[in-house]
This record gives structure tokens, sequence and C-alpha cells, in this order.
């Protein structure tokens, strides 16, 4: 069985989002065509309480981009983004929401960022994801959405460690930084991730 993941496609990072991503909004029509060619999609949702440390708000003299500590892991610091309950943490109106069966939230723990969409940053929690596709006896992941170089690319690495076979729509995520998300092709690939183009995927 194989599952679609559709990372944090809310408006913080969508055109006029407080960390927009370039281009952001052009991957929403790819993947509302890819849904249908999946048995399974679920979603994951950027979900910080306004207090969370990875905001460069809640360090006295930070500015956003700038890079700190965190609990011993280097930490990005970030303008306020996906606030729970917040219109920003939303998911993009025209997104096709009825297909997705579960809605994997990350990043309530104000003492810890979390990319992936299985597990904060140092690990030390699940979501519960790698489980809920177990069980739903998905063997391989088509992974989607933003932002490519952070939260798709730490998911997609998490979902080859769990030991599903993983592959990213190119075509269906965007960067916030073009040059990091090249390095972080390359080492997606160098685990065994498959690149792949929405063509490929949808039969027309
Ligand atoms: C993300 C930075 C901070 C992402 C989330 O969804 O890629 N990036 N929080
Ligand atoms: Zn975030």
């Amino acid at each position: 069985m194989k599952a679609l993941l559709l990372i944090d496609i809310q408006y913080d990072f969508l055109e006029g989002g407080s960390l927009e991503v370039p281009g952001g909004n052009q991957i929403i029509p790819v993947v509302n065509n890819l849904q249908s060619q999946f048995d399974l999609v679920v979603a994951t949702q950027d979900w910080h309480p306004p207090e969370h440390l990875s905001f460069a708000s809640n360090h006295e003299g930070k500015k956003p981009f700038e890079v700190t500590t965190l609990q011993g892991l280097e930490q990005v610091l970030w303008p306020d983004h996906c606030v729970q309950g917040s219109r920003g943490a939303e998911f993009h109106d025209s997104l096709l929401v009825n297909k997705m069966e579960a809605i994997f939230r990350k990043g309530m723990d104000p003492g810890i960022d979390s990319y992936s969409g299985f597990y904060d940053n140092g690990h030390l929690k699940s979501t519960g994801l790698a489980g809920y596709l177990r069980e739903r006896d998905v063997t391989e992941v088509v992974i989607a959405g933003l932002a490519a170089d952070y939260c798709v690319y730490f998911t997609l690495m998490d979902a080859l460690k769990e030991g599903f076979h993983a592959s990213l729509v190119e075509d269906a995520t965007r960067p916030i930084d073009a040059e990091a998300f090249s390095k972080r092709k390359q080492e997606m690939i160098d685990k065994g991730a498959q690149i792949v183009q929405s063509g490929e995927l949808v039969s027309t």
C-alpha cells in the first residue's frame, strides 16, 4: 500500500504568509491532482503554541533566520508562524482535504522544533505516524508539500529510517533556500529516496 504524505500546506508557508516559501502556491493544483492516485492520503500540520522557542520573537535581541542552539541542537529562528488556531496555521482553502484520513500535528512542545512528521528534531518523541502507516499496511510513502529543505526533507529522511520506501514529488514541493535544497536532495538520493515528477504518477 502506497500513501501520499502532504506536508504543511498552510497559509503561513504560502503567498503572503509569515514564512512564505517562494512559489509555494503553485504546488496546490499539483497536489490536488495527485490525491486520486492514492488509497491513503495523510497530512501534517505545523501547530505551534505562541511561546514556541523556534520563534525569533521569543528570544531577546534575536532576529528571524539567525541560528541559535535549542536543547543542544542547532536551531534556525523563524518568524512567528503556524500558531495554533490562527488563520496562518490553516490549510489553504483550495487544497482538497476530503481524502485526508488523518492529520498529524507537530511542533506543539514549546521547547523543541519538529520538522519531521514522524519525530521532533531530537528524535525524543514520536508523533505516531510510523505506527499509523504500518497499521494501514503502508510500505511506500510519496511525499509532497512545504518546505522542501525543512519539513519535507526531514519527513522523508525519517520515512527511510523507519523502513518505508520513499519518493519526493519534485514539482509538488518548493524550498525556502534553493541552495540548501540541492544539497539535501542529493542526501535523500544517497539514502535511497526516489525523486519523481507528478506526471510520472498521474495517468492522463
Ligand atoms: C517548516 C520551518 C519551520 C516547514 C516548519 O514546514 O518546512 N519550516 N517550521
Ligand atoms: Zn514551524
